[in-house]
């Protein structure tokens, strides 16, 4: 359940009581540009902070289980983060999994991508009839020489590695929105008011039919026992998109980014908006600069703003952020984003900053 408390205090609770260690880490990151220092793998980090994992919209309160199941028994961050992401995609909801809004021709086409503490990754996009996008990402991460694989090579791929060729049939309440949409048939870029009718902000959750929460595109960032750290992201992009159309989710650098001795982030909006600023990585350089992951998300949120002016009001971003330390951020453009955060302490909904109140 959303806790009413100030995100202010929240956030700055956490903040404190790691500025210390995250000065510390702007230290030495410069001392290793000057070649002094022994190199990152040698020095000695802070005790890690882990197990923590947080992921984007409401419905990672639920992700966040079959994650935090595995990190606290000491598993890996990865694959947290992979079993976290795959219960979103096993559901039914707009914008994540096969069940999701197709595009404006009427096919369901999938993004994913998923990256480690060691700089490896892997991403799918316009993956069709694959119900686990991100475990495709996985494998293309471990059994390929590549990055991305892409449509129709990325299907052959999923089923040489066995996954299954599921039937392309709409789930009931994606046939239902196309159909409203095909009534109108206008291609329009997402908007930020299909969310208001909802009074929940752009891209945001309304309660589906059966009682559920709907929500947006799923990113999941997860540290583990050891204090490493990995991130996934999987969703059917923008509802009614144009066919061939892939947003930041499956780019690296983009809608995700890990370094594992800085941070890592994930993004969820318009990626559109997202890759022109190179989002993901670009909040992993600034904490790695020393700002905090909330200083780091509310920044490139502003660069975004900063790009589109009079256009923001019309589109949502938002990040979150988890550094190496243990430090939490999120950012938005508009209000209605929250996330779902867990550690050992506490699992709750945490509604983010926004720059429009
Ligand atoms: C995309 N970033 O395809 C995704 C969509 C999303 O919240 O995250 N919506 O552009």
């Amino acid at each position: 359940m959303l806790k009413s408390f100030n995100i202010y205090s929240y956030l700055d609770i956490m903040f404190n009581r790691r500025n210390f260690l995250s000065k510390m880490g702007m230290l030495t990151a410069g001392l290793t540009v000057h070649g002094i220092s022994k190199g990152l793998s040698q020095q000695k980090r802070p005790k890690s902070k882990g197990p923590i994992v947080l992921s984007t919209w409401d419905a990672g309160l639920e992700a966040n289980v079959p994650a935090w199941a595995i990190l606290e028994k000491g598993g890996l961050a990865l694959d947290a983060v992979e079993q976290g992401v795959r219960h979103t995609e096993d559901s039914i909801n707009c914008c994540v999994g096969l069940g999701a809004n197709p595009d404006r021709d009427g096919h369901v086409t999938l993004d994913a991508s998923i990256m480690d503490h060691n700089y490896n990754c892997g991403a799918v996009a316009f993956l069709e009839r694959i119900k686990h996008p991100v475990s495709v990402a996985r494998r293309v991460m471990e059994k390929t020489p590549h990055v991305m694989l892409v449509g129709e090579g990325a299907q052959q791929f999923a089923i040489a590695e066995g996954f299954t060729l599921e039937p392309e049939k709409l789930s009931t309440a994606a046939q239902a929105a196309y159909s409203n949409w095909l009534q109108q048939s206008q291609y329009k870029s997402p908007s930020i008011n299909r969310g208001n009718q909802h009074d929940h902000g752009p891209f945001a959750p309304t309660r589906l039919q059966n009682g559920e929460w709907n929500h947006d595109t799923i990113g999941m960032l997860a540290m583990d026992l050891h204090g490493n750290l990995s991130a996934s992201c999987t969703t059917s992009g923008a509802g009614f998109k144009m066919r061939g159309r892939v947003g930041d989710s499956p780019i690296i650098g983009a809608g995700l980014f890990v370094d594992n001795s800085v941070g890592a982030c994930v993004a969820t909006g318009q990626g559109e908006d997202v890759i022109r600023v190179a989002g993901a990585s670009t909040v992993v350089e600034l904490i790695r600069q020393g700002r905090t992951p909330q200083q780091a998300c509310a920044e490139v949120i502003q660069r975004i703003i900063d790009i589109k002016k009079e256009r923001s009001k019309d589109i949502q971003v938002a990040f979150i952020a988890l550094s190496i330390q243990g430090g939490v951020g999120s950012f938005a453009i508009h209000p209605g984003f929250s996330f779902a955060y867990k550690d050992a302490q506490r699992s709750e909904l945490v509604k983010a900053q926004s720059w429009f109140k």
